[in-house]
């Protein structure tokens, strides 16, 4: 295939085989599955590295069950990344801020108080009316230049535009940057933020690899993109939150790249080769191999296990694996949303965190809330079940 970012040849890093798109949960589990292939490619050219076939964003997102949810780990994150927006200057207590897939309107709500106005923008119709309902205004609709120009003509430029993951999560990231250079100021700021994919790969998370990841974000493959739309990248901050994720600011002024961007680049000038995919190919069998050996004896000795986390990433792992029902028959999970519903491919159940007994192990999908999950576990009570953790490497904590 060709880049999408810069058009030239790109070559194939990581098949996954089939999947069903993550959050297509279902009712029953007699309900058939669609799946899709899950192979990255990678552009040398540009360091794009991207899913080869994509899905369309209006078959995604419209009725969206992903709500973002309520964690200390994600407001500890928020409290950062306002003070990193504040403490460097690119957030004003008079901004005015639009925040693209801005979900049931949490980080804004987080954000709210503290500048002139706020406004989200997404698609998932159920979703952006949980966050109407709850005081965040909320256009229901895909970030594209129509909308763009709506809303400049409505309200004006706005000061940021932050799309937290949701710029890799379309098949042409091109419509959101360009709506996002014309309804910004001129000296306003456009913030992504997104998993990184040097930690993706370094970290062995091929679980990241899911319908709705369309695009792994490098420093280089961002300042194309956004090169081409007229935006310079200005800085770049990391934070752990997702398994690691990338906050890139870019200005329509052309400022100087802070030395934190020349850093990361020449980071990556040294460790995104072809020689860091295969090793991350190597690791994705090695989880398969010994989670499926571990989760396959421990189910032959009688061992009750469940899954914890009903997310993205991990239908993917239970998909790659081949881990179904027959070995994990429930899946915790605390969105109301997917509670009753069943996991597409695995058909596993999903029950609230409430009603889950206490299994031998819990398989932990939601990894990236380890610490949070675990203590939560604790405080209510349950000594007994034990975490199986996939990534970065299978082990029992
Ligand atoms: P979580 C989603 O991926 C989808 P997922 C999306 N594509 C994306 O890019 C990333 O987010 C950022 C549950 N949970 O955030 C809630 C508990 O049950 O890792 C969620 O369903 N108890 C937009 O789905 C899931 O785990 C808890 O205490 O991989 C977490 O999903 C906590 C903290 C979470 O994202």
């Amino acid at each position: 295939m060709t880049c999408r970012i810069c058009g030239r040849a790109t070559r194939e890093v990581l098949n996954l085989g089939y999947s069903p798109p993550a959050n297509a949960l279902k009712r029953s589990p007699s309900e058939d599955d669609q799946a899709y292939p899950l192979v990255v490619d990678w552009c040398s050219t540009c360091d794009n590295v991207q899913l080869r076939e994509t899905m369309s964003a209006e078959a995604l997102y419209r009725n969206y069950l992903y709500v973002t949810p309520d964690s200390a780990t994600l407001d500890a994150h928020y409290e950062y990344l306002v003070s990193y927006l504040v403490g460097n200057g690119y957030l004003a207590s008079d901004a005015s801020v639009i925040e693209p897939g801005s979900n049931a309107g949490h980080f804004l709500r987080h954000l709210q108080p503290k500048v002139a106005s706020v406004l989200g923008v997404d698609p998932a119709r159920e979703i952006s009316q949980m966050a109407n309902d709850s005081g965040i205004p909320t256009i229901t609709d895909f970030f594209t230049a129509e909308v763009a120009d709506a809303i400049v003509k409505e309200r004006g430029r706005a000061n940021l535009i932050i799309a937290r993951h949701c710029l890799a999560h379309n098949p042409s990231p091109h419509e959101m940057v360009a709506a996002a250079r014309s309804a910004i100021a001129d000296d306003g700021f456009f913030v992504v933020e997104n998993a990184y994919v040097l930690n993706t790969i370094e970290n062995g998370e091929f679980d990241q690899v899911y319908h709705e990841h369309m695009f792994y974000f490098s420093i280089r493959s961002m300042s194309a993109l956004l090169a081409m739309h007229g935006f310079h990248l200005v800085d770049v901050s990391m934070s752990l939150v997702h398994g690691g994720s990338a906050i890139f600011v870019a200005s329509p002024k052309p400022l100087p790249a802070g030395p934190a961007v020349q850093k990361y680049e020449a980071r990556e000038r040294l460790f995104l080769n072809a020689q860091a995919f295969d090793r991350f190919a190597a690791r994705a069998r090695d989880v398969r191999n010994q989670l499926t050996a571990l989760v396959r004896s421990l189910h032959a000795d009688g061992m009750s296990i469940f899954s914890y986390g009903a997310t993205a990433k991990g239908n993917t792992l239970l998909s790659y694996c081949g881990l179904t029902s027959a070995e994990i028959p429930f899946c915790v999970d605390s969105t109301p949303m997917k509670q009753g519903l069943f996991l597409p491919g695995s058909n596993i159940e999903v029950i609230p965190e409430a009603t889950s007994q206490s299994p031998d192990y819990y398989l932990l999908t939601a990894w990236n809330y380890q610490d949070e999950i675990v203590g939560k576990v604790r405080r209510a009570g349950n000594y007994r079940s034990q975490f199986i953790v996939p990534i970065p490497f299978v082990r029992i904590v």
